[in-house]
């Protein structure tokens, strides 16, 4: 058990509840002329009961009892079983026990033989948290169309960000070599419905765009379809000087636009379904219009007009931010994007992080979410954990991407995941995007618990209203054990884990304390850097007298980006609420907080409470030894020490630090840091080359 089969190992059940099952579930029968899409859909079905009930179905042409009956838009028999496909859409389903001339069956209905795919996914999810089918009724469609991982993989096979071994896109292999592994890649997002993926990262080679890479590019797309997944690919705004021999990329100029065309004409002759374009323009380097002194429109317009022909989209980064906008970094996107809202094409949709900095432990929701009425804006989270302990911590994100998607914008949109689902604007394009923290190491994600974020991203995708704890005990069932005594600690470990995270890195709305480059480990003293906003000093501005940014009408202003309640609400220390309080005000040490503590109490209390938090994981992960395999136990066992002494390590860091700024004696009872703060700068990081950026 070395993490390889992820949350698809069908694990033998019980006996008690396999027997019950298993005379339900003998024989499958596909829908007629079925497709390639139907055919992994069966093969799945035998794989996962061969694990789980010890016994593969037959397939069948003759309806016997205990069949699981597949039953597409059309067929007759769908209404003898009182199935209604109205409102499933292209990809939704139904799971039903239900009675066909008399015979009992396993109806797995929907539109499209993607739809029977996601079913026979929704059965298996449903049996390996050993649960029974005799009175099955279920019902799922995805709100959102496009969900979709974004891999920030070179073509040198290094991961940008990623904590998971390196690519998993062999490009000196393919097209020739195409690694089965792929096809357990798209087992694994097919099953919790994510229907695209970027293979390149929004630091794009333009490279990727030629013949040679499009080549193996097709390999890919190949295996993936199917699964129902899309490729995608990361576009370079300057690929056409770097690889079509022109001398400007200007949107406007018509030589450009051609190659672009031309460009999609020759991706849509090997990938006619191919998905579209992500880019990365005018961040951090990258090239885009605005080198041409045009708008973010103009430069995705001209994408998208390539693109539209052939069905294609382009999902252009709102992650902006430059050294003439230091003051407050966290307002450029809404500043450059906000008064685009309505100039871009049909099939461009806009892809914005979930909040205004970049993927920190704790961000407010982007301000952007609600103020582009007239835009589809994708939701762009981060799967994997950047600014929140790499591989080795423990932090569940299901409760990260929950809290996102539950915010409401104060716009009349409603909440981000309103906004996102396109609620009440037609028939746009919607989506939402997760950095992908997955690579080549035999567990995918760098460990067993990082495969939760996987999961989860792909679950709230198809569903945002799925709470988070249920998908940590859908997750821990099939992965570990559908058994209550395990499934209760694991959930317990994961449901804590974030906010344990937020408490001993950046409690109370701080943010960016991470060191330089590689963002792992304390660095709250770094303030030498070239551009001001790389400085965590920037974003915490502690000094004698408080600590915090503000972002009220007195300081940066970033409230007014709000809609005018949540602007209020943010704008006044006293509504804002403790979580996110130093993101919004710069506040004296001894404010009172809502608790009744001081600031600087209360800070510390909090760095505490999240080194605490990490023992209480370690405890109830020890209780799970009974129910989980030697070989995952150990390793997970062993990250937690690795995480109790970095927790340790952030918070005594933290600590000496605030305390040279304020001052303070540290509060009653409060530990004071194991070294001096000198011992804690004079610490170097990353242990590994290349294993940190
Ligand atoms: C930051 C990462 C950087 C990415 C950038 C982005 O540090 O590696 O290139 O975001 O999203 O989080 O473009």
């Amino acid at each position: 058990e070395d993490g390889f089969r992820l949350w698809l190992r069908y694990a033998p059940l019980a006996e008690a509840e396999a027997a019950a099952i298993r005379p339900a579930l003998t024989a499958i029968m596909l829908p007629p002329e079925p497709g390639p899409v139907a055919a992994v859909a069966a093969a799945e079905l035998e794989r996962g009961l061969a694990g789980m009930v010890g016994r593969a179905p037959i397939r069948t042409t003759r309806l016997q009892a205990g069949t699981i009956l597949m039953l597409r838009e059309g067929d007759p028999r769908l209404r003898e079983a009182g199935v209604d496909l109205r409102g499933l859409g292209d990809e939704g389903f139904v799971l039903r026990s239900a009675s066909v001339g008399s015979v009992p069956v396993t109806v797995i209905g929907a539109r499209t033989e993607q739809g029977l795919l996601y079913g026979s996914f929704g059965l298996l999810r449903h049996l390996g948290q050993g649960r029974a089918i005799d009175v099955l009724d279920l019902r799922s469609a995805p709100k959102v169309r496009l969900r979709v991982l974004n891999h920030w993989d070179n073509l040198d096979g290094h991961v940008e960000r990623g904590y998971a071994g390196d690519s998993l896109w062999d490009w000196w292999l393919l097209p020739d070599w195409r690694d089965p592994r792929l096809t357990d890649y798209a087992r694994a997002n097919a099953s919790i419905g994510i229907n695209g993926t970027v293979l390149n990262n929004v630091n794009a080679s333009a490279e990727i765009l030629t013949p040679r890479y499009l080549e193996k590019v097709a390999a890919i797309a190949d295996m993936l379809r199917p699964y129902g997944i899309k490729v995608y690919l990361s576009a370079r705004f300057s690929a056409p000087i770097e690889i079509g021999g022109l001398q400007s990329a200007d949107p406007v100029d018509p030589a450009v636009g051609r190659w672009w065309a031309q460009t999609a004409n020759r991706i849509y002759a090997r990938i006619p379904d191919f998905g579209g374009f992500l880019v990365k323009a005018n961040s951090e380097g990258q090239p885009g219009p605005g080198d041409y002194g045009r708008s973010h429109a103009e430069g995705a317009n001209m994408l998208a007009r390539a693109l539209a022909p052939h069905g294609g989209v382009v999902m252009w980064r709102a992650f902006v931010y430059s050294e003439t906008d230091a003051a407050d970094r966290a307002k450029q996107a809404y500043a450059e994007f906000q008064p685009l809202d309505g100039r871009f094409d049909d099939n461009v949709i806009v892809q914005v992080k979930n909040g205004a900095i970049d993927f920190q432990p704790r961000e407010p929701f982007h301000p952007l979410f609600g103020a582009m009425p007239q835009t589809p804006l994708m939701l762009e989270l981060q799967i994997t954990k950047e600014y929140l302990g790499f591989a080795t911590h423990i932090a569940y994100l299901g409760t990260l991407f929950e809290e996102v998607l539950d915010t409401d914008t104060g716009h009349p949109a409603g909440t981000v995941a309103d906004v996102v689902a396109g609620s009440g604007q037609g028939d746009r394009l919607t989506g939402i995007a997760g950095v992908a923290n997955i690579g080549d190491d035999r567990d995918w994600s760098g460990s067993t618990f990082n495969q939760a974020n996987w999961y989860a991203f792909g679950r709230l995708a198809w569903d945002a209203a799925l709470p988070a704890d249920e998908i940590a005990r859908e997750w821990a069932a099939q992965t570990f054990s559908p058994r209550a005594e395990a499934i209760a600690p694991v959930t317990d470990i994961l449901m804590m884990s974030r906010e344990a995270v937020v408490d001993y890195m950046t409690p109370l709305g701080l943010a960016h304390l991470m060191a330089t480059d590689h963002h792992y480990g304390p660095g709250p003293w770094v303030g030498d850097l070239a551009r001001p906003e790389w400085n965590p000093t920037y974003y915490h501005r502690a000094d004698r007298e408080g600590i915090g940014f503000d972002r009220s009408v007195t300081g940066s202003n970033a409230v007014s980006q709000y809609a005018p309640a949540v602007a209020r609400r943010f704008g006044d220390p006293a509504t804002t609420p403790d979580n996110l309080l130093l993101w919004f005000h710069h506040l004296p040490w001894d404010h009172r907080l809502s608790t009744g503590e001081t600031l600087w109490a209360g800070l510390i209390a909090r760095y505490d409470r999240g080194v605490a938090r990490v023992a209480e994981m370690d405890r109830l992960w020890s209780r799970t030894r009974p129910f989980v395999d030697a070989e995952r136990h150990a390793k997970t066992a062993t990250f937690l020490d690795i995480q109790a002494n970095e927790a340790r390590w952030w918070r005594d860091a933290s600590v000496a630090y605030f305390q040279s700024v304020s001052e303070l004696p540290l509060p009653p009872g409060a530990a004071p840091p194991a070294h001096n703060l000198d011992h804690y700068k004079s610490l170097t990081f990353p242990h590994a080359p290349g294993r940190g950026d």
